[in-house]
């Protein structure tokens, strides 16, 4: 794990399942507009919170690109889940601010609920196809400005499902904490 303090907030880069953070208050899906179960991160979460949070999604939905709902967390070891419609990538446009408002939004969400630890995966770099060095570039941006406001949130972790999407991740904050 890779920790990087930006004021009194610990951004956390580290390689795992986001269905399995035990530590953390609130995770992050990387939704469909239906916040139904699906693949990557939605089918991970769904799996393990089981159908009761399908049930509380459906009057959410649907939600537009960058947009950001909180439900319980179910059978996940969370309070919380965030879910988030990251854009597809050159379809809903521009792609990188409403990347970014998947980010700001959640984290307002945490600071209105009062939540300490939050867990995001790399949304939309999957399914929605946003090249991953540009998106990691967006988020990591995205939660550093952030962060000098945030009066509640204390941890803000980055998920990463595999070993080649972690060293991105990791080469991009060096890059971004060299520069400020
Ligand atoms: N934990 C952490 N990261 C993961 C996990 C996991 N368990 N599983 C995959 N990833 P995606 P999107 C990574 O496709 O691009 C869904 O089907 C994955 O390698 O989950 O926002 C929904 O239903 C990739 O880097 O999200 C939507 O229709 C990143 O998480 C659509 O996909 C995001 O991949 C959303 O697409």
């Amino acid at each position: 794990m890779k920790i990087v303090d930006v004021n009194d907030v610990s951004i956390e880069i580290t390689k795992g399942d986001i269905a399995n953070q035990p530590d953390i208050d609130a995770i992050v899906n990387a939704a469909n507009a239906w916040l139904r179960t699906g693949g990557g991160v939605a089918g991970a979460i769904h799996r393990a919170a089981g159908v009761g949070l399908e049930e509380e999604c459906r009057p959410l939905a649907p939600i537009r690109p960058g947009e950001a709902v909180i439900t319980g967390a179910h059978n996940l070891p969370n309070r919380f889940v965030i879910h988030c419609l990251g854009p597809v990538f050159g379809t809903d446009k521009p792609s990188d601010k409403l990347l970014e408002e998947c980010y700001r939004n959640a984290l307002s969400i945490c600071e209105e609920k009062g939540i300490v630890s939050v867990a995001f995966p790399a949304i939309s770099t999957g399914a929605f196809g946003y090249p991953l060095e540009d998106a990691t570039r967006t988020a990591l941006k995205t939660v550093t400005e952030k962060a000098a406001g945030l009066e509640k949130v204390r941890i803000i972790r980055f998920v990463l499902f595999s070993e080649k999407d972690y060293k991105v991740f990791e080469k991009v904050t060096d890059e971004i904490t060299l520069q400020s």
